[in-house]
């Protein structure tokens, strides 16, 4: 059962405490990561094999695996598998490739020509979890956009299972993606091996993907020592769905519960615009979840999760638009006309026959997005985060005459006589 709250009797206060999420629960673990970022820094690969043994239980000989070992291992599972994974590959690729475009030369003022240039990345880190679920769909998600950007260097860390191998359905993204190694290091440890390199494991300029507490906490401390940046801070995945007299209370369940499923600190939130509505996803909740595999996981989160009750699709949108979801879905006939108010949003599932699942894995978005409010401000993973644009100028003789003395007076005015003369000079000969 939803907890449930009405929209319009909340006051500031309540409405900002119950959309705050995430307000930092790793603080408690910042000295245990640095200490093994310390261990990594210092000891190399050795800290890495001796956590493989400690958190993983895995003697490893060597801390990655080839071409071949990832050929064996693609190989294991059956031809329904890889077709769909192929799938979703193309579906991915062709909606990432589009957001590749070139920009035009400005001449700003006549003889004063300013442009930008797309350059890749050009050593990227990638890290795909092994937690509780292994998603090979994250390695594409961020392999595709990375692929497509030009990057030279992909680095892939994943921690090893007890066999000291990974998973067949991750050997075979790699192969779709044509990455031929992956380094079998998992947790904070493989987030400061790709901020600082080790023997094996060479530094990255970016670090990218989703992990748990341990990995965020890892990805936000070497931001600010490695000269490394990382793609965004990482939260509990979430849902909002929006939902009116025409939504199937069935398929609202299945959406809540296919994000509840993720963790128990997964939330999932229901905005409706009618009591009834809530009752009936309730009763579909409990129905649904009574037979979902991951019950315990699902029934936590659920727990946390909670319902608000609005008066209409508008108001259901404020307050979608104040919790600022990394997904959205409008579980309403008036979809097209909402479109245009959704102000804060990951990414957004539209009318009653898209559920988020299918951006999960296969219709082509990136399932990689900002959560816990960072929607207000950060965008999703895309080809843009693999990239880098750098701005040129080119000045002719005549712009130089046309713009000189503009940037004489301004570097007169800030008392910077050097850069006024770097133009003076110029216009001398
Ligand atoms: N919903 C997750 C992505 C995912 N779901 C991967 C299934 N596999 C965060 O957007
Ligand atoms: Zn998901």
């Amino acid at each position: 059962m939803l907890k449930t709250f009405e929209y319009a009797k909340l006051n500031s206060i309540e409405l900002q405490e119950l959309t705050t999420r995430n307000t930092d629960p790793s603080h408690a673990i910042q000295d245990t990561v640095l200490d093994i970022i310390q261990e990594v820094r210092q000891n190399g690969d050795k800290a890495l094999i001796s956590y493989a043994q400690q958190f993983d239980k895995v003697e490893l000989e060597k801390l990655y695996l080839d071409a071949n070992d990832i050929d064996v291992l693609a190989s294991t599972i059956n031809r329904e598998q890889q077709r769909a994974l192929e799938i979703a590959f193309q579906n991915i690729h062709k909606f990432h490739s589009s957001q590749v475009k070139r920009e035009r030369v400005v001449e700003t003022t006549i003889g004063v020509k300013c442009w930008r240039e797309i350059r890749p990345i050009e050593k990227v880190g990638l890290y795909i979890p092994g937690g509780s679920a292994v998603l090979p769909s994250t390695l594409l998600m961020l392999g595709v956009p990375a692929r497509i950007a030009g990057c030279k260097e992909i680095i892939v860390c994943s921690p090893p299972q007890k066999s000291g191998k990974i998973n067949g359905f991750v050997a075979y993204c790699l192969k779709l993606l044509k990455i031929e190694r992956i380094y079998l290091v998992g947790g904070a440890q493989a987030i400061a091996a790709m901020a600082f390199g080790s023997e094996t494991i060479p530094k990255v300029d970016k670090i990218f993907g989703p992990g748990n507490q341990f990995v965020t906490k890892a990805k936000s401390i070497v931001q600010g020592m490695a000269n490394v940046s990382i793609d965004m801070p990482a939260g509990p995945s979430e849902v909002l769905v929006i939902a009116d007299e025409t939504a199937t209370p069935a398929y609202v369940a299945a959406d809540l519960l296919a994000q509840a499923e993720h963790g128990t600190d997964s939330q999932a939130v229901l905005v409706a615009t009618s009591k009834d509505i809530i009752e009936a996803v309730n009763l579909e909740l409990e129905k649904q979840l009574a037979i979902l595999p991951r019950f315990e996981l699902a029934s936590k989160a659920i727990e946390n999760s909670y319902a608000v009750l609005a008066t209409d699709l508008n108001e259901a949108l404020a307050f979608s638009n104040y919790y600022a979801p990394e997904h959205l879905i409008l579980e309403t006939d008036q979809w097209e006309r909402l479109v245009r108010l959704i102000l804060n949003a990951g990414s957004v599932f539209l009318g009653h026959l898209t559920p988020e699942s299918a951006g999960d894995y296969a219709s082509g978005t990136n399932h990689t997005l900002p959560t816990s409010g960072y929607a207000r401000s950060y965008s999703g993973v895309s080809v843009d985060s693999f990239v880098k644009k750098i701005t040129f100028q080119h000045i002719s003789q005549e712009g130089l005459l046309n713009i000189g003395s503009t940037v004489e007076i301004l570097a007169e005015l800030e008392g910077l006589h050097a850069h006024k003369n770097a133009v003076t000079i110029r216009k001398e000969n």
